[in-house]
């Protein structure tokens, strides 16, 4: 079997405030995760990333805090970075829109895209009323403009979601016509903002519908080279095809962005929309990965145009329609660019403190997990174990402290550190730190190695369906049944015994290929733990060479010298915990 090539990618964030464990949940853990399985089996990897700088989110963010622009997006974008390195999610490029390093390819690339669009005629000049904030004296495109949705559900009622931004209603998913807004607000000012006139050129999106839902139909059909999409995800862009595409302006009144490169009186002081450049971003930032490591930026489009790759975005919920409609769109109105093969899309996470309800993260309200605390108690590991188990995949889930203790404590230390622990332990004190001669395998020693393939084979089934929650389930699997060869081997007894010690090497040397086993599956899921399991057993290289998926039942040869034991996964103490953080 030839390996795959894929391009994949997590939404940009905004770089307008830190990373909070709603975000982790939603789109780069699983990316991450995707991605050390993917390399694991072999393939052609680049996964890229960055940050969002442009759009009217950064300009607010920034007046908030008494900066420019330019500073507020190089201060998020680096504190961004930090926050995934710390939880030890890996890009292969982490760029920025609007960043010193990335900005002039990005705009460059995204000044071209327009352009082709343009002469390809796929957008309609238009003169408009638009908001306009007289107080400010600018126009009020997207998030300066809040106001209630108006949108209709499907029993017929409003939606009424009163904090709806002029882009998008975060309560119904739906896009937003500022002008629709039901009793609109400035939020640069507060006032109520006054209709002006303005020009924009607006994407054809009508003239993709057929295409658009041909492709997404496609997208139900499972195969084993085309695994189905998320029900929710062709349901919700699908039915927006149903009721019909309109127009969507694809440029601003901002002068902060990528400048509307036409030589046109009427695009004066005008930027790109931000959700026209942002999903560019994925292209820029591997164009400069691939001038920084291939010395040509044109080899993006091995990624991008050639149908060898396959393109998977991993976004948040609120992120759908920019990625299943508009994106593509802009991709088909290009003509050189193919479709994403899957965007796989999560719910939003709910947040509970110990000894309060269940609520949304709120910046406002103190309600978020931000990650730079959290790693300053916690290693990564529990956190991607925990943000997996929970994976809102298929509606919310709830972050709750005490859940994440408790199944650090009970599966994640009980199960797979305890097991690995036990093993090396017993393998030190008795064998000389070295992998025991195999003895003579019973029923029970041969079954028990044959899960670990069994194990394999269906974590990998449900990785390469998209289902993290349950291949982590899969892989944990492994452990338990692990924890019961043990006990049931019950090796410190039999090795005490001179004429049951040869039964207690097959039990270690079992084990051992069992902590093999469980290294490789869990290694995408916790990456830290795996390295460490890695250079317990002496494994070559790096991850992923060092845990090859093909390699995961592939025996420790008897006599392998073994490093050190070391602790992989810590207990955690409530009281202790919460003690501390109430100091
Ligand atoms: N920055 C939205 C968000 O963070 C947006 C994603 C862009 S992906 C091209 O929710
Ligand atoms: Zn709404």
């Amino acid at each position: 079997m030839t390996n795959k090539r894929y391009l994949i990618t997590a939404g940009l964030p905004y770089s307008n405030g830190r990373l909070h464990v709603g975000h982790i949940a939603g789109a780069y853990l699983p990316a991450d995760t995707w991605v050390r399985y993917r390399r694991a089996c072999g393939d052609d990897v680049r996964f890229v990333c960055g940050s969002d700088d442009n759009g009217v989110t950064a300009l607010i963010a920034a007046r908030k805090e008494g900066k420019t622009p330019e500073e507020l997006t190089a201060y998020y974008n680096a504190s961004q970075a930090r926050d995934f390195a710390g939880l030890g999610i890996e890009f292969d490029v982490y760029g920025g829109t609007h960043q010193p390093d990335f900005v002039e390819q990005h705009n460059r690339i995204c000044q071209e895209f327009f352009l082709t669009i343009h002469e390809k005629g796929y957008f309609t000049k238009k003169t408009s009323t638009q908001l306009y904030d007289a107080e400010a004296n600018q126009f009020l495109p997207d998030r300066f403009v809040k106001g209630t949705c108006y949108h209709k559900k499907e029993d017929g009622s409003v939606c009424g979601y009163a904090e709806a931004y002029g882009d998008q209603c975060e309560a119904c998913g739906n896009a937003i016509d500022p002008m629709e807004l039901i009793d609109p607000e400035s939020t640069i000012t507060g006032t109520k903002p006054e209709p002006r006139e303005t020009t924009h050129w607006h994407l054809r999106l009508d003239e993709f519908e057929d295409r658009l839902r041909e492709w997404l139909e496609s997208k139900r059909q499972a195969s084993d080279e085309n695994p189905a999409w998320r029900e929710m995800v062709l349901n919700f862009s699908l039915g927006q095809i149903k009721s019909g595409l309109p127009e969507r302006a694809m440029t601003r009144d901002l002068e902060w962005g990528v400048p509307v490169p036409l030589d046109d009186p009427d695009a004066k002081g005008k930027a790109l929309y931000v959700w026209f450049d942002a999903p560019i971003g994925y292209v820029s930032f591997t164009a400069n990965l691939c001038a920084r490591t291939e010395g040509d930026a044109t080899n993006y489009a091995r990624w991008f145009k050639d149908p060898d790759c396959r393109i998977v975005h991993f976004v948040g919920e609120d992120n759908t329609i920019f990625h299943t409609l508009t994106w593509p769109a802009m991709m088909l109105a290009e003509g050189s660019y193919q479709l994403p093969w899957q965007v796989i899309v999560n719910h939003f996470l709910n947040i509970k403190f110990p000894g309060k309800d269940e609520t949304k993260v709120s910046k406002s309200r103190g309600t978020a997990v931000w990650i730079e605390d959290f790693l300053q108690t916690f290693d990564a590991d529990p956190l991607r174990y925990y943000l997996t188990a929970i994976a809102p995949e298929s509606a919310r889930t709830a972050f709750d402290f005490d859940d994440l203790i408790n199944r650090n404590n009970s599966e994640l230390l009980a199960a797979f550190g305890n097991f690995v622990n036990r093993t090396m332990s017993q393998a030190h004190r008795h064998f000389e730190g070295k992998v025991p001669g195999v003895g003579e395998r019973g029923d029970v020693d041969l079954a028990q190695l044959a899960e670990i393939q069994a194990a394999a084979d269906r974590t990998a089934a449900q990785l390469e369906a998209f289902h993290f929650k349950a291949a982590l389930g899969e892989a944990m699997g492994l452990a338990r049944s692990a924890n019961k060869y043990m006990d049931d081997k019950k090796p410190w007894k039999t090795v005490k015994n001179e004429a049951t010690r040869a039964d207690a090497a097959t039990t270690i040397n079992v084990a051992l290929q069992t902590v093999r086993g469980l290294a490789t599956l869990l290694a995408p899921f916790l990456p830290a733990s795996g390295a460490k399991c890695a250079q317990m057993l002496v494994l070559e290289g790096d991850l992923p060479e060092a845990l090859p998926w093909s390699e995961a039942a592939k025996e420790l040869p008897a006599g392998t010298t073994l490093g050190d034991a070391v602790m992989l996964i810590k207990k955690l103490d409530r009281d202790k915990l919460f003690a501390e953080e109430a100091d």
